[in-house]
């Protein structure tokens, strides 16, 4: 198949092609393939609109999803070629900074593979949110330029002149094919700015003018926002996000039929957390601009909207001061002033207003008031939306209140990225797994089968190797294939305590200098980015490097413990590195991580978790049991009476507690000194005693303890193996298929 393209397109063999040609016919083969699927079926479309779309490559998987994966990489074998070189190739878009934005590439992936009638609306940043390389022992971000000559982007002709205050600038909508799993093709639509101009970034460096508005919109995802005018350029884009979107969005509901004042029954938008917020006033503008009175404009968008909270952390809810938004929409300002009006004139309640008395507009309230749903992510994270964070909304509308427990794409984080693990469960159950996710539960027949347990183990491995190679030839890192590899991956954060995590590694080298080596050898493996602006983040990673740097160069110590922070860690190293894991890390303060997906993938590939109990790892726990996670630390109520008493006190647990003083004084030790920068070391100790507001030393001791035991019972690889198989087998729930189907039954209600 593979062949008569290279024929058409160059004229040559297979085996006579470059692999940039062979990716590039690839590509095109792929977008024609995609095309043949796209479907018009059902009078209403869901828009998932958000400012970030995490979608990772998408060769591999477009070429799963086209039923075409085995057939192509056995034809490029054939000829001396392979699928995985092909693979290096492509670029990597890097559309989201985490959780969020994979959240938003499962799901389309989801609904097209489900058949349902539903895009993606985002936008088209060109150089991404940023590469992150290592000089010094310190983050540097440099641009992530993704779009070539050939790429999945198709150019439309759909273009909008899109006003802000003190400019216009003229769109453009560029779409990707979504290919669902053996069905339809959906669209993501990513809206650009035609001046766009990426010479504006100077080097390697990810400084632009920033008040070039024309040639800055879309350059990067979410720039810098420590200044004014980072904050404003959030506002541009979001507003130009939900403009676009939403004259789409219209534009399509016309063609169908609708009259507008129906639009509720072709249309219906998941807005992606706040960032997509201002799509309420905007329609609410457009239909009223179409004749539509004002009253029945706000009734309308009150029925086709729903929201989705994915954070209970207060920093990250988004409130706008109203003389940023007078600068850039002004024309959304009345909008939203008639809104809040109304509010006031119902409630009484004023932490329940839109505008606050600081002249904010708090983007989330406007969103639960005026949308018809209001979710959150798993289980606990909606108990405490409901319960406490926006306890006042949901006694006004219990009924707009649901919870969507997240969930992952097992296309990507099974049957592509762990393609020796998928094989072998099809060999055991059948290969009805990659249609209904919950018939994995027929592994659990093979719970005292040793023969399954010693090969499960074999594929770890085999994993294990892999990445082993990769980090060696990338990082020039030797880690032992036989150790246990104990992974914690995701935004650093300090709520995500990868401070803890080091305070642990630190432990263990300590322990090992003093001669109390482990039975098998440990290899902690981190992989963050930290936001930019991000002090804390950035010591953080620059105290693991310090480490990677003492801990690995130590001959003594090294045998025992290996330490390695991965490069720019984004969707290929995650897809990479998961199928490695022995000790998939969770560790976030309770009741802080909403819910994660990175922990849903290790579970998925046959890691064991240890963590919190915090976000979806409470389910998690349900699921597998006792036996087969290990879990610690205090409860998220524990800690919201922490909070709200102010009774914690980091200080006390650094100067009562010997051993926790000994790993925290390590920080700032002459050691680290030798091979770090006092500044940013002296920072992260200060930080941890005075201050640590997500409590790393509240739960370091019962974390130490409960890592050693986990440790421990890795010894028994049969009993491991056997906690690896209740994971795999007990992870269908969290399929995004399940979640999907979940949205679209209680909230999108699609035919
Ligand atoms: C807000 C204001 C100003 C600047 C930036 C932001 C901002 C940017 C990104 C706020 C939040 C985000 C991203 C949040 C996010 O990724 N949340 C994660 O969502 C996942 C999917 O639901 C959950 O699994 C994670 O628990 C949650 O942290």
């Amino acid at each position: 198949m593979l062949q008569e393209f290279c024929n058409k397109k160059y004229g040559k063999a297979i085996c006579d092609c470059s692999n940039e040609e062979i990716y590039v016919a690839l590509l095109e083969m792929t977008k024609e393939l995609a095309k043949g699927k796209e479907s018009n079926e059902g009078k209403k479309k869901v828009y998932y609109i958000s400012a970030e779309f995490l979608i990772g490559k998408l060769l591999s998987n477009n070429l799963i999803n086209l039923g075409i994966f085995g057939d192509i990489k056995k034809e490029l074998e054939e000829n001396g070629k392979s699928i995985y070189d092909i693979e290096e190739i492509e670029p990597e878009p890097s559309l989201g900074n985490g959780g969020l934005g994979r959240l938003a590439a499962c799901f389309i992936d989801s609904m097209a593979s489900l058949g349902l009638n539903g895009d993606g609306i985002g936008l088209n940043y060109h150089l991404g949110l940023f590469k992150q390389v290592f000089a010094d022992r310190k983050q540097k971000e440099t641009p992530n330029p993704w779009i070539e000559n050939d790429s999945w982007l198709t150019k439309t002709d759909i273009t909008y002149d899109i006003q802000f205050g003190d400019c216009t600038v003229k769109s453009r909508l560029y779409d990707i094919d979504v290919t669902g799993y053996e069905n339809r093709t959906n669209k993501l639509h990513l809206f650009d700015v035609e001046s766009v101009d990426e010479t504006i970034v100077k080097g390697d460096s990810i400084n632009f003018d920033k008040e070039d508005i024309a040639k800055n919109l879309t350059l990067f995802l979410y720039p810098d926002d420590s200044d004014d005018a980072g904050l404003l350029l959030r506002i541009y884009q979001q507003y130009f996000m939900v403009s676009n979107g939403a004259r789409l969005i219209l534009a399509e509901a016309k063609a169908k039929g609708s009259n507008l004042h129906d639009l509720y029954d072709y249309a219906t938008i998941q807005i992606n957390d706040t960032h997509p917020s201002m799509v309420i006033p905007e329609l609410i503008r457009l239909l009223t601009a179409e004749g539509i009175s004002q009253d029945e404009a706000i009734e309308i968008v009150s029925k086709t909207c729903a929201y989705t909270n994915h954070t209970i952390l207060a920093e990250a809810l988004e409130k706008w001061p109203m003389s940023f938004l007078e600068k850039v929409v002004p024309q959304l300002v009345p909008i939203i002033k008639v809104l809040d009006e109304k509010i006031r004139a119902k409630f009484d309640d004023e932490s329940v207003y839109i505008i606050d008395d600081t002249n904010r507009v708090h983007m989330a309230h406007m969103d639960i008031h005026y949308g018809y749903s209001v979710n959150g992510v798993a289980y606990l994270h909606t108990e405490i939306l409901k319960n406490s964070e926006l306890n006042n909304f949901y006694k006004i509308y219990p009924e707009k209140f649901n919870n969507k427990t997240n969930g992952i794409t097992f296309r990507r984080w099974l049957l592509h990225c762990n393609e020796g693990l998928a094989e072998y469960i099809e060999s055991l159950i059948g290969p009805g797994f990659k249609k209904d996710a919950t018939e994995l539960k027929k592994l659990e027949q093979f719970l005292d089968n040793g023969e399954v347990l010693d090969k499960l183990f074999e594929i770890k491995k085999a994993n294990k190797v892999i990445f082993k190679d990769y980090i060696k030839a990338t990082q020039n890192i030797d880690i032992d294939e036989n150790s246990i590899f104990d992974i914690q991956v995701k935004r650093l954060h300090e709520y995500k305590r990868q401070q803890m995590n080091v305070l642990y590694v630190i432990y263990k080298y300590l322990e090992i200098k003093k001669g109390n080596k482990p039975t098998t050898p440990i290899t902690v493996i981190f992989g963050a980015k930290a936001a930019p602006a991000y002090v804390i983040a950035k010591d953080i990673i620059h105290t693991i490097l310090c480490l990677q740097e003492i801990i690995n160069k130590d001959p003594e110590v090294s045998q025992y413990l290996k330490v390695v922070m991965v490069e720019n860690y984004c969707v290929s190293k995650a897809a990479k590195l998961i199928p490695a894991c022995d000790i998939s890390e969770q560790i976030s303060l309770a009741s802080k991580e909403a819910s994660g997906t990175g922990n849903m993938k290790f579970m998925l590939n046959g890691a064991v978790t240890l963590g919190t109990m915090d976000g979806a790892n409470v389910e998690i726990a349900d699921l597998v049991g006792q036996d087969n996670i290990y879990t610690f630390g205090e409860s998220s109520e524990e800690v919201i009476e922490h909070y709200a008493k102010g009774d914690y006190v980091s200080n006390d647990y650094y100067t009562k507690d010997a051993m926790i003083k000994e790993l925290v004084d390590f920080i700032v030790s002459p050691e680290m000194f030798k091979v770090g920068d006092e500044e940013m070391l002296t920072r992260l100790h200060k930080e941890l005693i005075v201050k640590d507001w997500f409590m790393t030393l509240l739960d370091i001791k019962d974390y130490i303890k409960t890592k050693e035991v986990a440790l421990k019972d890795y010894e028994d690889k049969r009993a491991w193996s056997r906690k690896a198989l209740v994971n795999i087998a007990n992870a269908g729930f969290f399929s995004s298929d399940r979640t999907i189907e979940d949205y679209n039954r209680d909230i999108w209600k699609l035919s």
